[in-house]
Order: C-alpha cells, then structure tokens, then sequence
C-alpha cells in the first residue's frame, strides 16, 4: 500500500450529516441499505466527486435522492464507490450491499463470534460493511434498524437509545431502532446481535439523569459479569468527581464477545469487549484480571468524552484520544487501588513493552508522521507513552493548571474532530505558558538518555545537580533537539529526610521538579549542610533512561529510606539489573558471580517492614526480567546466558532470604473468601512472591510447599501461581500439575488460555515440541485470537531463551504461525510478527537466525498490507 502522510492532510469534499441504516441479519447474506444524507463541504475542493471507501464489498443498488443511478454515472470496486458528477448541493444516497459476516476471519466489520453478531469499526472496518468516507472527520449522526430471525437474535443492539423495536409481521424475524443523537464517525458505529444474556443495573448522574447499564455475556455466563459492573459504576463516578465528564445517553451497553482483536472498543454507548476483559469470578480469575478488568471498562467508558465527544481529526491524532484515556484510566486505577503500587505497574509496563519499540526498527513517534498499515500504529508508543507524555503536563502545570487545561479542551473542542496542536493550546491558553518545545515529545521518536551527576561542596554548604540530554537516531529521524524534560528530584539527608530544595537564586523548585531544556544544565542547591543522596526522576516524573553516578550503597540507602516510594522500588531494580548484567557476562565464560551482600540486605529489610504496603513488597522482591536485562545490556545479547544469570539471583535471594519469606508466606495466609480488593490482593502477591523465591532452587521443601499452596487453592489466583511457581522450578510435579489444571478447566476458554501461555512460557529446549504439539490440541484454534496469544504470543514475547534458541527454530516456528495466521486475520498476524522488534540486539548467531526467518516471511507473496508493512521495516 501507499504510504499515507499527516502533510497530505486535506478536508474531506463532502459532508455526511446523516446515516440510516438498516441491516437484516443473516448469516451468511446480511443486507445493509444506507441512507447517506450528504452536503459539499464548504472547506472541500469544489465540484468534487463522491469518494466512498469500501473493502471486499459486493454492491447491490445505488440510488441518488431516490432515482436509480445510470450505470455511468458511478464507478464501484470492492475498494470504493465514486459517484462521477454529483450535483453540489445536499443529497440522499442510497447504498445496497450484501456482506457475509460468517466468512470474516479478520473480526474487522461485521462478523460472528459464536453465533453471535457483531462489529469493530476502528480503525476502517466500517467500511467492510457499507461503502462511506471512512474517516475520522466526517461526523454524522446515525439511525440504525436491525433485523434478524427472533430465534437466532433476541437480542439486537446498536449505538444510542432504543427507540422502536417489533415482530416483523408474518414472519419470524424482530427488529429494533435505535438512534444516536450525538455525531460520530463511522469508527464508533457498532452493532450487536444474538442470544445473550444480560446483567442489569443503572446510574444516576451527577444532574439526575437515570442511565440503564446493561453487560451482555454468552448464555450462562452472567455470573461473572458482576465485577465489570460495577467498575462500570465506579468509572461513570470518578469521571464527573475527577474531570466534569458526565454520561450523555439514557443507556449505556457493554457486549462480551470470544472473537476480539484488541482488548475492547468504545463504540458509542455500546462498548464491545473481548470476553476476558468482562468475565471474572474467583475461581476463574486471577488478581491481575481482575485489576485488567477495571481497568479496561475504565478506559473504554472514559473514551466516551476523550474519543467520543471530541475525537481525533484524522489516525495520525490517535494518541489525542488513546494517550489521554490510559493517562485517565491509570490516574482511576490508582484512586481505586495503591498509587505507588499502579505506577510501579505502569512504568514496568512502559519500560518492557514501549522502550524496545523505542529502541528498535519499528521507533515511531508518538504521533507518527507516516503509516502505511494504521492498524499496525495502535502500539505501546501510541498509547503508554503517549500516556506519559500527558502525565508530564501535568507534572509540569500542576493539578490546577491541568485541570484549567482539560476543562477548556473540554469546553472549546465538544463535538470537533481534534488535533495534538488544539489539545496543547488549550493547556497554553488556561496556563499563559509557551508549549512549543514540549510538543517534540509527540514529534521525536526514541526514549531519551539522562546523565545526572551530583557534588557536595563542604565548605558552600551547597549540592550540584550536572544533567545532560541525549536522544539518538531513529529510523527517519537522524537528527534530534533537545526535549522539555521535568525532572522531579530530591535531596534524602542522612536521616532519610527530604531537605528542602531551595536554589541558588533562593527560589523553590517547584513541586521539587527540575525543568530540563538544554541538552547540559546545572542546578544548585542551597543550605545543604550534609551530604544528601539525590533521589532522581521521582515517580518516573519523565520516560527517559536515566543514569546517574549513585553508588550501590546510596541506592541502598534510598531502598530503605526514600520517601518517594517509586524510586524506592527502582533503587533495588537499579542494584538488580547492574549485578545481572555483570552475572550474565560472566555467565558467558562459565562464571559465577555471587550478587551483592547490599542488595539481599535491603530486600530482607524491605521484606520485613511491616510499615509497607504488601503488594509493594511483592513488586520489591521481584526481580529484573529477562527482557529487561537483555535491554539493558543492549547488544550482543545471548538470552541463556541472561536466563541462568537471573535463575541464580533467584535461587540465592530464596536461600538468603528463606525465614523472612517463611515469615511473610505465613503471615498472609488468607483469612476468609477471597475479594479481589486491593488489600487482600496485595497480601496474595507477597504470599505468592514468597512462594514463587522459596521454591525458585528447586529445593525439595519448596516445590513441596507449591504443591500444597496448589492443592489446597481455593481461587484462581493462589492456583495460578502455585502451577506457574510449578512449571518453571520442579520439571517433576510439573506434569502432573498441568494435567490436573487442565482437566478441571477444560470447558472453560478463558482458563485454557492460562494453561497454553504457562506452558509456552517454560524456558526449556522442549518447549518449542510442547508449543507445536499445543496448536493441535483441541483446546486451540488458529482462529481465535485469545487462543493465538496465549500460546504462540506468549512463546515469542516473554520465552527469550526458546523463541531465540540458538538453532532458530524458535524464528521458524514463528515466522510460520504469522504465516499461517496472516491469511485468516492479518491485524494478528501483524502483531504476533512484531515480536521480532528487538531482533537486531542479539548475538550474531540469533541475530542472523532472525533475519533469514523475517526475510521468508518477507518473500512470501500476497501478504497482507499489516504483516507486509511491519516485516520491511524490521528489515530497514
Ligand atoms: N480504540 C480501540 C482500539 C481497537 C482497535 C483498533 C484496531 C483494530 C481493532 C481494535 N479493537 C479496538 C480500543 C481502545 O484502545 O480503547
Ligand atoms: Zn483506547
């Protein structure tokens, strides 16, 4: 495909107002007749024809203000409908299609999942329903008639408010209307239809509007939508309380479906999820599901003002609208649960999925520039940096002033198809302040370094902060300026107290934040009479990679005493990930090097204050992953030598450690059912986390003390772990484990899912058979997608040693799964091939293994434009 450019951008020629639809399911012949209510756009080029995007469309009639059109008098393709020489005055267009919903693999457009009827528009599969300018400024307001056999489909959904439904009379078909007064584009369009069962409940807003909320699930599930309500509820609160936002139908909708490609999307008013993001009960459901859930029906109804009312003018602005929802969903989490505990979460996440990106050939800047495949832009970049970049106004504004910021963005844009550049002057406008360099961040791609060093000066009483910035090359953007960096700092006295920071010019830092401009700067300190320990980048205040010259006992220090509790978990991270670096290298020459005394003392301590909050205990305790090392170390990476570096640290942090983890492991022992609240899931995870070092030797009483916590697991979290602890740490009891696991959860999707990633995640040579021999079993499907993840996802993204074994059977295996997928589902495919990402990292060996199995995925013909576009710039 042609590269599409944000510099090409141009206002759509024609208006849409209006759209009529009406749709009579079937399920291989489903008939769709628009009614497009159309106008020349003032802003447009004058006497232009009628574009209409359309794809694997096949065109039954089309009719201009109700008269058939001569046959040439418009141009039709699978791909688009021109309409030659309309008049260029408004006009009704009326538009028959006919789509097969079950032969669409692609879940993109109409199609079924289990029976079940429905759509996902964005980015552009409306127009795989009926032809349209499927763009995201072209706003309509949209009335939908369904129609379906009773029998098939009692239920039938649309966006809006239910406004008519009925028998059709002499048949056994129903039909319903439904009419969304709020304009939209076409992306937001959905509809539903099938036999569901529904869990009700409603919401009374803030000025007393009555809003019926209703979660569909497959039949039978109904029992474990409870959970996704009411975070339902509780999101539809914290949104008026926290930014004024306050829900604009009288119904608001969620569908679970099995068949999804993404998480959830927030068509308006009707909400399709992904079933594993809705259903949960305790005996299914692990903590991080739970936490996953509330989560994504957080986002997905924040959508509904940062998407919906004002959404994005064209797909370059995709983070105007995916950035700021994440922001808001992470900011409710963190109100829901512990903050400190979500922002050790979001940045672990940040740095795992959004650095490599960062790093590698797919580097793209939060906003892109250019995109061949969009659907290949919905990345880690896109959404958590773009998150990032919006925390950092507020880092910068103040509470206030970003406040001041949304309310006018709020206010100025309701109803507008909207840029990065109006969603920044709005903050400049409330806030007199100059935006213009900070707007870099959406425009350079790469996460940027940060060199701090400090000096103590005795006799001046008086601490330098030297800080300079450095941002490298990335694909198509060899030369880069210098970016709005604020730095949040403070000085740890001896006594583990904050010391006040005034500067040389006697001014505050500002909510002890350092505004970093220059590529090299230096802040002094006043009244420093001791010497402090910096505590750098507090709270992850910025997404850069910052180094610093702490020695390991200062980071020590700030392990034990740090008042900021994120850089308190990341100075034991920071001590971790140095000493496996130097372990993995000298794993490489069969040595073994014994991790720093300093480094078990302070997570003894951290593991025994009883001040601390379990859950960040548990996230304490846990140690750098093989990605982060592998990043970390940057080149030549051989994933083995990382694996056996980080099993050792593992096994003498469980030797080291084992009474105080004993101590803890009986400590929170649970005290009655299971709740997934906060509290009692942080005393899971440090329960667990014990678990988890105790039996990471494989000694005897520890693989005994899983097998227990396994059997005697009354909820899925505690089960979950004690198989995992089992299938990575005791080859022995593991098979056992699995099989018992499995026979118990075989009718369960969701839980098979939990089984066929576990076992794809063991860092074993016989895994790569286990895998294969897996997508054979009855339990797994090409073509679904949740299955696909668990288990062939799952082996290319976290199984660094069998993915990259040294033979390249782990490329093969994957090159050939996105092969086989590419022709079923190519938004999968895409994905699962963008695991290759950090590919150009490896040691030679891997390194060339890599390349030859991207070049055969790139050598085969027909590829789809998705897998197409992301294997030729892994290879650029
Ligand atoms: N806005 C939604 C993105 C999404 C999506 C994109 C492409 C293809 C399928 C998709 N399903 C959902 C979800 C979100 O980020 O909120
Ligand atoms: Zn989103």
């Amino acid at each position: 495909p042609q590269p599409v450019r944000l510099s090409d951008y141009r206002p759509p020629d024609w208006l849409v107002d209006t759209v009529d639809l009406d749709v009579r399911l079937h399920p291989t012949a489903t008939r769709v007749i628009a009614r497009l209510g159309l106008r020349p756009n003032p802003e447009g080029r004058e006497g232009s024809a009628i574009t209409l995007d359309g794809d694997e469309l096949a065109l039954k009639a089309v009719t201009l203000d109700g008269e058939p059109l001569a046959g040439s008098a418009y141009v039709a393709t699978s791909s688009a409908l021109t309409i030659l020489a309309p008049p260029q005055r408004a006009l009704v267009l009326e538009i028959e299609t006919l789509v097969d919903p079950s032969a669409n693999t692609k879940l993109m457009g109409l199609y079924r999942s289990s029976g079940t009827y429905c759509t996902q528009c964005e980015a552009e599969g409306f127009r795989r329903i009926t032809y349209f300018p499927d763009r995201p400024d072209v706003l309509a307001v949209y009335t939908t008639r369904i129609e379906a056999e009773r029998e098939e489909a009692p239920v039938l959904l649309a966006n809006g408010n239910l406004v008519e439904s009925g028998d059709v009379e002499g048949t056994s078909r129903h039909y319903a209307v439904w009419h969304d007064p709020w304009p939209k584009p076409c992306y937001l369009f959905a509809l539903v239809g099938g036999r569901l069962d529904r869990v009700s409940d409603e919401f009374v807003t803030a000025t007393g509007r009555k809003v019926d909320l209703g979660v569909y699930v497959e039949p039978g599930k109904a029992g474990r939508a409870g959970y996704a309500m009411d975070a339902l509820k509780r999101s539809m609160r914290w949104d008026e309380e926290a930014f004024g936002c306050e829900y604009d139908l009288d119904v608001f909708n969620i569908v679970a479906v099995a068949d999804f490609n993404m998480g959830a999307m927030e068509n308006k008013g009707l909400n399709v999820f992904n079933d594993k993001y809705v259903l949960a009960s305790p005996e299914t459901a692990t903590d991080a599901d739970y936490a996953n859930i509330e989560g994504i029906i957080a986002h997905e109804y924040f959508h509904n003002w940062t998407g919906n009312r004002i959404t994005c003018r064209d797909w370059f602005q995709l983070c105007l609208k995916e950035g700021l929802t994440v922001f808001r969903d992470q900011e409710f989490s963190a109100d829901q649960r512990s903050r400190p505990v979500k922002r050790i979460a979001d940045v672990r996440l940040l740095k795992s999925h959004q650095f490599p990106e960062d790093a590698g050939p797919l580097a793209h800047p939060v906003r892109p520039q250019v995109y061949r495949e969009i659907n290949n832009f919905y990345t880690a970049t896109v959404y958590e940096k773009g998150a990032e970049v919006v925390r950092m106004l507020k880092t910068l504004l103040g509470e206030e002033g970003f406040r001041a910021g949304m309310d006018l963005y709020f206010d100025r844009h309701d109803g507008d198809a909207a840029t990065v550049e109006d969603f920044l002057a709005c903050f400049a406008d409330a806030n007199g302040v100059d935006l213009t360099q900070f707007a870099l961040w959406y425009a350079q791609s790469g996460t940027p370094k940060l060199a701090v060093s400090g000096q103590w000066d005795e006799a001046a009483r008086s601490f330098r902060l030297d800080v300079s910035q450095t941002l490298a090359p990335t694909p198509g953007q060899s030369d880069k300026q210098p970016m709005v960096i604020p730095l949040a700092v403070g000085l740890v006295g001896p006594d583990g107290e904050d010391l006040p920071l005034v500067l040389d010019d006697g001014t505050n830092a500002e909510r002890g934040v350092l505004l970093i401009t220059q590529p090299k700067q230096s802040f002094v300190f006043r009244d420093v009479a001791e010497r402090p320990v910096p505590s750098l980048n507090r709270g992850f205040s910025a997404p850069v990679k910052l180094t610093s010259d702490l020695s390991t006992a200062e980071l020590v220090f700030l392990a034990r005493h740090d008042a900021d509790p994120f850089n308190r978990f990341d100075a034991g991270q920071t001590i971790a990930l140095a000493y496996l670096v130097e372990a993995t290298t000298a794993a490489r020459t069969g040595r073994a090097l014994s991790p720093p005394e300093a480094l078990v003392e302070a997570l003894g301590s951290t593991l025994e204050d009883s001040a601390l909050d379990p859950a960040f205990i548990a996230q304490a305790l846990s140690v750098p992953s093989e990605g982060d090392v592998a990043r970390e170390i940057g080149t030549d990476v051989d994933p083995d030598a990382i694996h056996d570096a980080r099993k050792a640290l593992r096994q003498t942090l469980g030797e080291a450690l084992a009474p105080a983890l004993k101590a803890a492991y009986a400590r929170h022992a649970p005290s009655g059912a299971y709740s997934p609240d906060a509290d009692s899931a942080g005393r899971r995870a440090l329960r667990n986390a014990s678990l988890d070092l105790l039996a990471a030797g494989g000694s005897p009483e520890g693989i005994a003390r899983a097998v227990g916590h396994f059997e005697r697991a009354d909820n899925m979290t505690d089960r979950f772990f004690a198989l995992s602890v089992l299938a990575h740490s005791a080859p022995d009891a593991r098979e056992a484990a699995l099989a018992a696991f499995y026979e118990r959860f075989r009718d369960d999707p969701l839980v098979v899912d939990k089984w066929l990633a576990l076992q794809a995640q063991i860092a074993e040579p016989g895994t790569l058979a286990r895998v294969g021999g897996l997508t054979t079993h009855a339990a797994f499907s090409w073509s679904n997608p949740n299955r696909v993840r668990a288990l062939v996802g799952t082996f290319a993204s976290i199984n660094q040693t069998q993915f990259h074994r040294a033979d390249g059977a782990g490329h093969d295996f994957v090159a050939d799964a996105v092969l086989e997928l590419d022709a079923r589902n190519p938004q999968v495919a895409a994905r699962l091939l963008a695991a290759f990402k950090s590919w150009r990292v490896l040691e030679p060996g891997r390194r060339a293994s890599a390349e030859r199995a991207l070049r055969r995925v790139a050598d085969r013909p027909g590829l789809s434009p998705d897998v197409s576009d992301i294997v030729s710039r892994s290879l650029e």
